[in-house]
């Protein structure tokens, strides 16, 4: 594409985005923004990778997100796909409550004492972050960043059908997860995954499944080497960042709510380039809450969280597109806990800053340094952020104290010490801010993670923020709730009926004993019984709605191996019901434990074979029902059968 173009495009929309501004305001932002793109024009070096072309909307439940590959959200701005910023919510609405927000990552390099960083407002100038993952030695290829210039979408749904055999799709068999044989990749740790077989690898074909959050999660990688930093100009790091967004779509009662309008991110920040002192990780975000243009922010530092509102007492229309009226929103970006680094350190929200935006010192951030400046609450002439006004010193005023934390206060609740927009006599208008976190010591090799929440409410009259941490609380005790899969352990009785010869008069019938989770069968039946089967085994998958699986294959009326398709781990157990010995037939490899349980799950029996055909003696066994199961190192097999007097 042609510069000229490319420039024009830009200022189009630039000027679409303005085009409430004053005519005098708009040939500023215009002789502003033409500057900086002169400015950083020297930055075109050759290109390596591709920029991120990638995008999928996350929209689970009541906010329809889009999710762009590379450092940025919601606008995607010069790569034209949508033109439009989307962060709605709630989208029924069909109303924006986020224009852009994206990750910056700044330090002091640690053998040559300069300034090393990677950060990305409007993708205006270009971008900063390249598609992929970057080779252990902190490289990357053309090839690398196009075989992973794509954001990768999936639901829980298309998971539970994988996981039950009702059907794998080409999404689950691509995921970009550790040694997948489908793509082409260096064997190193990726998108998540369950290594149901233990091999390290992951590999759908053989039972592993990914690993996400949400009912819907949209997963993407990248670093910050795979060409020149357009965007900030700062010289690059090293680092690679995984994310996966995702969102919950909960059964509604009414605490829930706030779920239902939050996204959640999960990020890994793994360095491989060059070891930084003084690392420090910004949130950059945009709000624009319907009405760009009379929005106000401010923070609460206790809970990590930068906080967009509308700063009068009506959000008009704008632009075709409906405000939130006299219903008056307020967004929050969180980070849940803290930012945690893998060399055990971990820090809260450090600072908090908003900027105006035009050329001045409290402008909009232009060399690398103001960029870094703005994640530590120093302003652009590297003056610090002092208590109260705009928060940065005059000459006609003296504060009383240097501060972290911009507009700290809740308008809601006055006190002696109090800072606000509104306090200050600010006119709303379009606003944005950085969360700073850190410093950290990032040496080559650790990674920086946490989890952010984008949390949103409309339960707020003028001026408090409480709704929004009503909210808040609400979205980090569910968060805190999700513990990792340990406390799901579905218990239940299985009742085999096997068909009559030839016949497709089997059944299956699964008793639960408390809690009876999601299910779902090979069938695609997600009653507990089913009937009508032929002989066979199948699959049933259970999950608690939140992630977490398990998998029992059961057999029905199997007297052949021919009755069983596929290459999947198999036994069949025959005759059953049994009186004396029971036949056991299974393809498992190498050494086999098999193990005999009652119905109350005590073990009776266990022993080792290494033949595909057992026998088994039942003559000391009581007559009932019991499970048998097998288990080589990589896979169990379960099923049931009777013993008759
Ligand atoms: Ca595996
Ligand atoms: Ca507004
Ligand atoms: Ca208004
Ligand atoms: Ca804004």
């Amino acid at each position: 594409m042609n510069t000229l173009y490319i420039f024009w495009k830009w200022v189009n929309l630039i000027e679409k985005r303005l085009s409430p501004l004053p005519p005098q305001l708009i040939i500023k932002h215009f002789l502003f923004l033409f500057l900086v793109f002169l400015g950083t024009y020297k930055y075109a070096y050759a290109q390596n990778c591709t920029t991120p072309s990638g995008s999928e909307f996350l929209e689970a439940n009541e906010v329809k997100a889009l999710i762009l590959g590379g450092g940025s959200d919601f606008w995607d701005g010069l790569a034209g796909i949508q033109n439009d910023p989307v962060y709605q919510v709630p989208k029924s609405l069909g109303t924006n409550a986020i224009f852009t927000s994206s990750l910056w990552v700044g330090g002091i390099d640690a053998s040559s004492g300069s300034l090393r960083l990677a950060a990305e407002r409007y993708r205006a100038n270009g971008v900063d972050y390249y598609p992929g993952p970057l080779n252990p030695d902190g490289t990357t290829s053309d090839s690398l960043c196009t075989e992973f210039d794509n954001v990768y979408s999936l639901t829980d749904m298309e998971i539970f059908e994988h996981i039950a055999g009702v059907s794998t799709s080409q999404k689950i068999l691509s995921w970009p997860a550790k040694g997948n044989p489908f793509i082409d990749a260096p064997v190193q740790d990726l998108a998540p995954f369950v290594d149901i077989d233990g091999d390290g690898i992951y590999d759908a074909a053989n039972g592993d499944y990914p690993d996400i959050k949400g009912n819907q999660a949209v997963w993407h990688v990248y670093n910050d080497v795979g060409g020149p930093h357009d965007e900030s100009g700062g010289d690059p790091i090293g680092i690679e960042v995984q994310v996966m967004a995702y969102a919950y779509q909960v059964p509604g009662f009414y605490a829930d709510e706030p779920i239902k309008t939050t996204i959640f991110y999960d990020y890994r920040i793994v360095n491989k380039g060059f070891a930084l002192e003084d690392a420090l990780i910004g949130l950059h975000v945009d709000s624009d809450l319907g009405n760009a243009f009379d929005d106000f922010v401010g923070c609460d530092s206790t809970r990590n969280m930068g906080i967009q509102y509308n700063g009068d007492a009506f959000d008009e229309d704008v632009q075709g597109k409906p405000g939130y009226g006299s219903d008056l929103p307020l967004i929050g970006i969180q980070v849940l806990d803290e930012m945690n680094c893998s060399d055990g350190t971990s820090s809260p929200m450090t600072s908090f800053l908003y900027y105006d935006d035009g050329v001045g010192v409290i402008g909009a951030p232009v060399t690398p340094l103001d960029y870094y400046n703005y994640m530590q609450s120093t302003w652009r002439d590297g003056t610090p952020l002092y208590y109260g006004g705009t928060g940065y010193v005059t000459s006609a005023w003296t504060p009383l104290r240097q501060a972290r934390f911009m507009f700290p206060s809740d308008p809601g609740i006055t006190s002696a010490d109090f800072w606000t927009e509104g306090s200050e006599g600010n006119t709303p208008f379009d606003k944005r801010f950085i969360m700073g976190f850190g410093p950290f010591d990032l040496d080559v090799g650790e990674t920086i993670e946490f989890t952010q929440a984008n949390v949103f409410s409309q339960l707020s009259p003028l001026p408090g923020f409480g709704g929004l941490k009503e909210n808040s609380d609400v979205v980090e005790a569910f968060h805190d709730s999700l513990d990792g899969c340990t406390n799901f352990d579905p218990q239940y009785q299985i009742q085999v009926t096997d068909p009559t010869s030839g016949n497709s008069d089997g059944s299956i019938n699964v008793t639960f004993v408390g809690d009876v989770p999601q299910i779902l069968w090979s069938t695609s039946e997600t009653t507990s019984s089913i009937t009508d089967l032929a002989a066979g085994t199948y699959t049933l998958a259970m999950s608690d709605g939140f992630n977490c699986y398990e998998v029992e294959k059961i057999s029905v009326g199997v007297t052949s191996i021919e009755d069983i398709d596929g290459n999947a781990a198999q036994m069949i157990l025959f005759p059953n019901p049994a009186q004396d010995v029971l036949q056991v037939r299974h393809n498992l490899k190498g050494k086999v434990q098999v193990e005999i349980y009652d119905l109350a799950g005590h073990l009776i029996e266990m022993g080792l074979v290494n033949e595909s055909v057992e026998q088994i003696s039942l003559s000391q066994m009581s007559p009932g029902t019991y499970f048998l199961q097998l288990k080589n190192d990589k896979e169990v097999l379960r099923s049931s059968f009777i013993k008759t007097e």
